[in-house]
């Protein structure tokens, strides 16, 4: 039993944070995560995942003091803004482009490589331009990812890939899809990341997705079908739960849910979801 978050096992809980949130975005919070950290860790969490687009703008100092005051981690850091908001893509058709995200990837697993943090592959790998090169396009995509996954294993860095769906990324959607590419191209120090609010839309049976990926699955990102707090819309997180414990799941589950109807609210609420969650089963 963890201390901190009352759940069996090794399953460590995370808040996702950003400098500014947004109704339509899921980061339940914001602000200098320096801030939040010790009311994170009353209620329970222990881990903050950081959404920012570049690693040099992240105030590591203040974050570290504060994370090592109470016993909080950085669990991972999320890399999407990169392509939100400057468009750096690992399959662009203009190679600099291409270069310049395969670069800033790099540069999250050195910062990621000094907390012992997760790097995750999310939406910076970017939209298929035609469908009729689907298969240039995944090759051009392991390409990229193999840069940085080989780079991260010496860094002793965790990567994982997360299936999105295709209202955000037209491709790598579900759960087996994504699990082909990390196994086709022998992706080292890669995992899968699974977010049940994407699994909701894709996988036809969430928890035999889950079953499937087994020891390959690295992270978890939990928010209810309308991507509100775990309990807020109509997934059935039990038969999630059952799954994970099935497969031996040790790692961690983020809320990566809208800061709604208030970020106060949706972190308490989300907390006091999954532990309703994990004590049914
Ligand atoms: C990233 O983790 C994700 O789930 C995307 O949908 C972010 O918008
Ligand atoms: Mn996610």
């Amino acid at each position: 039993m963890s201390e901190k978050n009352g759940i069996k096992g090794n399953i460590r809980l995370s808040a996702t944070i950003t400098s500014e949130i947004s109704a339509t975005s899921p980061v339940v919070l914001g602000g200098n995560p320096a801030d939040n950290i010790r009311i994170l860790s009353d209620l329970g969490y222990d881990g903050i995942e950081l959404h920012w687009g570049n690693p040099s703008q992240i105030d590591f100092k203040r974050i570290i003091e504060s994370c090592d005051k109470h016993d909080v981690a950085i669990s991972a850091l999320a890399t999407g803004k990169a392509y939100v908001e400057e468009g750096l893509s690992l399959i662009d058709d203009n190679e600099s482009t291409r270069q310049s995200a395969v670069k800033r990837l790099l540069d999250f697993v050195d910062a990621a490589s000094s907390f012992k943090s997760t790097v995750i592959i999310g939406c910076i790998r970017g939209n298929l331009a035609s469908f009729q090169k689907y298969e240039d396009y995944l090759k051009r995509l392991a390409e990229s990812t193999l840069i940085v996954s080989e780079y991260a294993e010496t860094k002793n860095v965790q990567i994982v890939f997360e299936a999105i769906n295709r209202y955000e990324n037209n491709y790598l959607n579900n759960a087996d899809e994504t699990l082909d590419f990390i196994n086709k191209y022998s992706l080292p120090n890669t995992k899968i990341l699974l977010d049940t609010f994407h699994m909701n839309i894709e996988d036809a049976n969430m928890a035999k997705a889950i079953e499937n990926c087994g020891s390959m699955l690295g992270y978890m990102h939990f928010a209810d079908s309308n991507r509100y707090y775990v309990g807020g819309g109509h997934i059935d997180y039990r038969e999630i739960v059952t799954a994970l414990r099935n497969i031996g799941y040790d790692g961690y589950i983020s809320a990566e849910c809208l800061p709604l109807p208030d970020s106060d609210t949706a972190i308490r609420k989300w907390i006091e979801g999954i532990k309703t969650a994990f004590q049914t089963i």
